[in-house]
């Protein structure tokens, strides 16, 4: 079996989870439709977050014991086959409609196995989910809406944690620094190399062309005091990051 961590999102038909799919991958592979049940086969892509490659799963809704509604043959079980080998369950709730039987049974079957499971409350963009969408013991919950983009970072940091790869590096990003020091200057001065040399790692590409640094890159270092220190090398972009404060 393959090492990449397989990130299996779940829930009734209609509630998001194709949109979610290509959300989270940055682009229209899954076909999204108004009209439950669009999904019949599972698809898979490739999903990187902060660098990290994981494998993600879009599936047709599931009933209450998990099992696969309407398919048969070959489709239902490679449907199977991505249940069982899910690393991670990215369990898709909608806030629209409430907390359905379907949901809870859905929840119950998921707490009575090993794997994380992560709860996306999709369509929450105009209101908030009522209390019942958080009587469970399933971990953690992120609340948001694939329409507004809202929660999504959230969840990717979340289907991190929930595989083990959240390095330290992207714990210590979602924290402020306590000093934020931009390297800035004209180009091929050194930025780069001078920010490997403080950061001690070769995060940076040094070249002798102009203009090599095209993206900002930032990188978090924690003094044995606790402060945080955030280097940015700036791709000559330091001006404006300076006049945003
Ligand atoms: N308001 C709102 N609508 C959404 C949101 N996310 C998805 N939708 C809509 O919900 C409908 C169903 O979306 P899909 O992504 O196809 O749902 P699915 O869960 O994959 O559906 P099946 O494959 O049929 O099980 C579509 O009309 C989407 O545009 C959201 O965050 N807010
Ligand atoms: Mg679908």
């Amino acid at each position: 079996m393959s090492k990449i961590p397989k990130i299996v999102i779940l829930g009734r038909p209609n509630v998001g989870k194709s949109s979610l799919f290509n959300a989270l991958i940055r682009r229209r592979q899954a076909i999204v439709s108004a009209k439950a049940g669009t999904t019949r086969d599972y698809i898979t892509a490739d999903l990187i977050i902060n660098g990290q490659l994981l494998e993600l799963i879009d599936t047709a809704g599931v009933d209450r014991d998990l099992k696969l509604v309407t398919l048969g043959g070959e489709m239902e079980s490679m449907q199977r086959l991505a249940l069982e080998q899910a690393s991670a369950f990215v369990l898709v709730l909608n806030a629209r409609e409430g907390l359905m039987p379907d949901d809870l049974a859905m929840i119950k079957a998921l707490e009575n196995q090993e794997r994380p499971v992560i709860v996306f409350i999709n369509k929450a963009e105009s209101w908030p989910p009522v209390a019942e969408f958080y009587k469970h013991r399933l971990a953690p919950i992120v609340v948001g809406s694939v329409t507004t983009r809202q929660g999504l970072n959230e969840l990717r940091q979340a289907i991190l944690s929930a595989v083990g790869l959240l390095d330290e590096q992207s714990t210590l990003s979602a924290q402020i620094a306590d000093l934020s020091v931009c390297i800035a200057g004209r180009p091929n001065v050194g930025k780069s190399a001078l920010f490997n040399a403080l950061i001690g790692q070769k995060r940076s590409i040094v070249s002798e062309l102009h203009g090599t640094t095209r993206d900002s890159v930032d990188y978090l270092i924690q003094r044995p005091n606790g402060k945080l220190i955030r280097f940015i090398d700036t791709a000559g972009r330091c001006q404006r990051r300076l006049d945003q404060g």
